[in-house]
């Protein structure tokens, strides 16, 4: 039966299909505080939308999630991956390029394997900016995104069996 779900944009009806998908989970231990509570937004998602398998993978700095993404879709054969991470801007160029970095490589991996990987990536100037988003007045940026991954698989879904439907007729 379909789950039924209301993101902060759009309302979610999550099919069988997509509820037996695998969904990745890669996370950066860089601002654990932050990422974890993300990560417990994410899961606490995809679990009520009856997500059944979900892997979680932990990597030093956001800087490796990119490879983190790609390891979960290329050996662990995930239909989608999150990918959570927290930077805050420091006293040096460190942020831009890093998240320049880590921006591109993941928007890439979309493309390149036709899976949703999404961005649940803080880019912030505080710590405090950081908590506001990860649970606090600013709601839980984990749990977007992982609404964000349903979304796209259930697009997805929609998509094919359109396609395949439009077949039948000729
Ligand atoms: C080096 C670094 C710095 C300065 N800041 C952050 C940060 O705010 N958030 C984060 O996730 N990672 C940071 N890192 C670590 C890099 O992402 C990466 O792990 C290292 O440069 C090793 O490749």
């Amino acid at each position: 039966m379909a789950t039924h779900l209301k993101s902060s944009n759009t309302a979610i009806n999550i099919s069988d299909d997509v509820k037996r998908k695998h969904i990745g989970i890669v996370v950066a231990e860089w601002n654990k505080d932050i990422t974890g509570s993300l990560l417990e937004g994410a899961s606490a998602a995809l679990k009520a939308a009856g997500i059944e398998t979900i892997s979680i993978k932990w990597v030093p700095g956001a800087f490796e999630l990119p490879l983190g993404a790609q390891y979960l879709i290329e050996l662990a054969n995930a239909d989608a991956v999150i990918a959570i991470g927290c930077l805050i801007k420091g006293e040096t160029p460190h942020f831009h390029y890093i998240s320049e970095a880590v921006t591109g490589s993941l928007s890439r991996l979309n493309l390149q394997y036709i899976k949703p990987v999404v961005y649940g990536v803080l880019t912030v100037d505080t710590h405090e900016q950081a908590k506001e988003r990860a649970g606090g007045s600013l709601g839980n940026k984990g749990e977007e995104a992982a609404l964000v991954a349903l979304q796209m698989l259930q697009l997805r879904e929609e998509i094919k069996a359109e396609s395949g439907r439009k077949k039948v007729g000729f």
